[in-house]
């Protein structure tokens, strides 16, 4: 099986994250281009135009980072990163669900929005452009303010994002965050909880996938 990753872009990395949690050792293809774009050959391959990509050794293709995440717990089950019994998996699927819409998608709606690489390129995956909106820059920030805080307040009962157990919503939580630094937006300083969490989470060999 081989990833088809962009190193730097977020979404990638949070199967790398969970590649490394689980200790798996797939072929890794870095298929980034110039101009921070992907690289033809691979947009050819998968139309999709977006990173991550697995690939099974008989060409069979599955894009979209928890339905690859999803594959790999079924043939590899442990550790579980996917909940251990059926009201765990509906509580990491709710909480990574959310990390995603609130946390990454708000991100990306204040990064793409800005960044001059991205003009014309307000969403990933199409040849097509599509131009950046200004007013969905502060949209997002207040959407990332909201996931903080929401976040953070769930922190409270738990010692990782969906429970007491590390899962792919902690993949997603902390990916989405680092991608919010790259606009220069961090956990506020109150956010004590999201805060210690973070630090937790930074210390495993994972973060560093
Ligand atoms: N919903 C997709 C999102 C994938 C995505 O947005 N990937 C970005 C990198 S983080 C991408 O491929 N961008 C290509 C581009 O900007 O041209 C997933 O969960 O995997």
């Amino acid at each position: 099986m081989k990833l088809y990753d962009w190193h730097a872009a977020p979404n990638p990395k949070r199967v790398r994250m969970f590649l490394a949690e689980k200790e798996l050792d797939l072929t890794i293809i870095e298929v980034s281009g110039e101009g921070l774009r992907l690289r033809p050959d691979y947009v050819e391959k998968f139309p999709q135009a977006m990173v991550p990509m697995l690939e099974l050794t008989d060409g069979r293709q599955i894009g979209e980072s928890m339905a690859i995440c999803r594959y790999l717990e079924e043939l590899h089950p442990a550790p579980p990163l996917l909940g251990r019994n059926a009201y765990e998996r509906a509580q990491v699927d709710m909480w990574e669900r959310r990390a995603f819409d609130e946390g990454m998608m708000a991100a990306g709606e204040v990064f793409r929005n800005t960044a001059d690489a991205f003009a014309g390129r307000g969403l990933p995956g199409y040849a097509t452009p599509v131009p950046q909106i200004p007013a969905l820059v502060e949209r997002g920030r207040t959407r990332l303010d909201l996931f903080f805080r929401k976040f953070d307040r769930q922190l409270d009962k738990h010692r990782f994002i969906a429970g007491d157990h590390f899962t792919v919503a902690d993949c997603t939580t902390f990916c989405s965050i680092e991608f919010a630094g790259w606009s220069d937006i961090h956990i506020p300083a109150d956010c004590t909880r999201l805060l210690r969490w973070q630090r937790e989470v930074a210390a495993r060999p994972s973060a560093r996938a």
